[in-house]
C-alpha cells in the first residue's frame, strides 16, 4: 500500500501534511508513522496480562491525554476501572476541531491500526465492550477508509467476539459528527453520540462516573490511543524516557503558516520554541499561535527559549506561524468570529462576552477604542475563566488577552484619549 496514502483519498490542495519530519528524537526516529506492526503479537500479549497490569504500563509511561488537557491516562483507566457500571465504554475523540489542527486526520489516515490497537487495550484495561470512534464531520471521505479497517481488523480477529480465542469482546462503531467545534469538548460530544444536541455537561461527574448512556466511559484523543499503541509494545518505561519528567514521550505538531516547510512534525517534548521555528524553516516570524484560537499568541523574539511541555508550551498540536506581514488585529478578529459562531450558548458570560470582546477588537482596530475597552476585555477573560462551563468559554478570551500580552504596541497605539467604551462596560468587581 501507498504509505503516504494508503485510503487513496483525495486531500485536494492540502497535500503538504504528508509530509512528516521526527525531530532528533534521542537519535530514535519517529516514534509515530511506523510500518505496519504486528498488531496480532502485541494485542495477545496485552491479553495474556492483568487489566490493572496493563493499567500500570501505562501509568508508567506517564502519558497524558493528546487532546490538549494532559490529565494522566493511566489515572483516567484506573478511575473508569474501579468505577460501577452496567457496561463501560471507549471513544475516541477524532473532532479535531482546534483550527490549525491536522495531525489526528494524517494518524487516522496512515496509522489507524495503531489507534483502533490503543482503543482495544483501553476496552480491556477498564471492562468496556463498545467502542466509538466519533469522527468529526469535515473529515467524512475517511469514514469508509476507516470503516474498511475496522472490517478487516475484525476478519482477523482482533475486534469483535472473542478477540483471539482470549474471551474478551470489543467491537468499535464510528459515529460522525455534523460540524461543530463545541463538540471537542468530551461531554458535548457525548452528548452528541447519544443523538442529541452537542451541549457541554457541568462536570463533575466526569465521564468516567457517567458518561455515555450515564456509564463510566473513557474519552481519550486520537493521538492517545496512538501513543497506547506503541507504549504495549515497547514498554512503559521506554516512552518515559522520552520528553521530560512532567511530559513524557513525543508530540506530533501540525504546523501551518509563514515558514518553509509547513505539515506535520513528530516533536520530543522539551523542545525549545526557537529550535522548532528553525526546524520547519520559519525565516521571519513575528508570532506563532501555539494551540489554535484557544492557545497562546507566543512572541517570536521575546518567547524562542520558552520550551514544549505541560508546564509551559503545552501544545495541543497546532502550531501557526504569522510574520510580520500579517495583521495580528485581524486575526485576532476572525477567531473571536469564530469563537461566536461555536459557542453553544448556554452559560451568558460565553455567550455575551464572545460578542462583546468581538466588538471591542472592531473598535480597536478603527482606532476608537479607549483603555477601558481593554480593561473590560481582561475582566471579560477573568468572569469567563471562572464561570464557564466547557473550555471554549474559559478559554475564549485568549486571542485578545495573549496579544494584548506579547504585542501590547498593537493596542496601545491605536487607543484614543476618548471617553471611554461606547458599548457597556463593567467592573468584576462589582459584577
Ligand atoms: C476523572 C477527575 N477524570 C479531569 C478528565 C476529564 C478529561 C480530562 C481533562 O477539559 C476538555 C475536555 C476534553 N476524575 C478528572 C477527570 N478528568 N479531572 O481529564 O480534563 P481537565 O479537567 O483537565 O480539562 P478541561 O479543560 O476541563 C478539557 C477537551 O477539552 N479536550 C479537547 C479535545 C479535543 C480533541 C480533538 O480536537 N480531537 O481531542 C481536551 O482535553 O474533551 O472536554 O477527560 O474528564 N477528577
Ligand atoms: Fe457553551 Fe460557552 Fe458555556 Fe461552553 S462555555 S458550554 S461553549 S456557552
Amino acid at each position: 500500500a501507498d504509505i503516504a496514502n494508503p485510503s487513496g483519498y483525495n486531500s485536494g490542495t492540502l497535500d503538504y501534511v504528508n509530509t512528516i519530519v521526527a525531530s532528533n528524537i534521542r537519535n530514535r526516529g519517529p516514534i509515530f508513522f511506523k510500518p505496519m506492526r504486528d498488531y496480532h503479537a502485541v494485542l495477545q500479549g496485552v491479553l495474556a496480562r492483568h487489566p490493572i497490569e496493563i493499567i500500570e504500563e501505562i501509568t508508567a509511561s506517564k502519558l497524558r491525554g493528546r487532546g490538549g488537557a494532559g490529565f494522566l491516562t493511566g489515572l483516567k483507566w484506573r478511575l473508569a476501572n474501579e468505577a460501577d457500571g452496567a457496561e463501560k465504554f471507549i471513544i475516541c475523540n477524532a473532532d479535531e476541531g482546534e483550527p490549525g489542527t491536522f495531525k489526528d486526520r494524517v494518524l487516522l489516515t496512515r496509522s489507524p491500526g495503531d489507534v483502533l490497537i490503543g482503543m482495544a487495550v483501553a476496552a480491556f484495561a477498564v471492562g468496556a465492550r463498545s467502542g466509538i470512534l466519533y469522527l468529526r464531520a469535515e473529515y467524512r471521505y475517511l469514514k469508509d477508509y476507516l470503516e474498511r479497517q475496522i472490517g478487516e481488523f475484525r476478519e482477523a480477529g482482533l475486534l469483535g467476539a472473542d478477540i483471539l480465542g482470549s474471551g474478551f469482546t470489543f467491537d468499535i462503531r464510528i459515529q460522525m459528527g455534523a460540524g461543530a467545534y463545541i463538540c471537542g469538548d468530551e461531554t458535548a460530544l457525548i452528548e452528541s453520540c447519544e443523538g442529541k444536541r452537542g451541549t457541554p455537561r457541568v462536570k463533575p461527574p466526569y465521564p468516567i462516573q457517567a458518561g455515555y448512556q450515564g456509564m463510566p466511559t473513557v474519552v481519550n484523543n486520537v493521538e492517545t490511543f496512538a501513543a497506547v499503541s506503541r507504549i504495549v509494545e515497547e514498554g512503559g518505561r521506554w516512552f518515559a524516557s522520552m520528553g521530560t519528567d512532567k511530559s513524557s514521550g513525543t508530540r506530533l505538531l501540525s504546523v501551518s503558516g509563514d515558514c518553509a516547510r509547513p505539515g506535520i512534525y513528530e516533536i520530543e517534548w522539551g523542545m525549545r520554541l526557537d529550535e522548532v521555528l528553525a526546524m520547519v524553516g520559519a525565516s521571519r516570524p513575528m508570532a506563532v499561535q501555539v494551540s489554535g484560537p484557544s492557545g497562546e499568541c507566543v512572541s517570536a523574539a521575546k518567547d524562542g527559549g520558552r520550551v514544549f511541555c505541560y508546564g509551559d508550551l503545552s501544545c495541543n498540536g497546532s502550531l501557526m506561524i504569522f510574520d510580520e506581514s500579517r495583521d495580528l488585529l485581524g486575526i485576532v478578529r476572525h477567531f473571536m468570529d469564530f469563537f461566536v459562531e461555536e459557542s453553544c450558548g448556554i452559560c451568558t458570560p460565553c455567550r455575551s462576552g464572545c460578542v462583546d470582546m468581538r466588538a471591542k477588537v472592531d473598535r480597536v482596530i478603527a482606532g476608537t477604542a479607549a483603555q477601558q475597552d481593554l480593561d473590560d476585555c481582561d475582566n471579560w477573560g477573568k468572569l469567563m475563566r471562572s464561570t464557564s462551563r466547557c473550555g471554549l468559554g474559559t478559554t475564549a478570551a485568549k486571542p485578545i488577552l495573549t496579544t494584548m500580552k506579547s504585542f501590547p504596541e498593537l493596542y496601545r497605539d491605536r487607543l484614543t484619549a476618548g471617553d471611554g467604551p461606547l458599548l457597556p462596560s463593567f467592573d468584576l468587581k462589582k459584577a
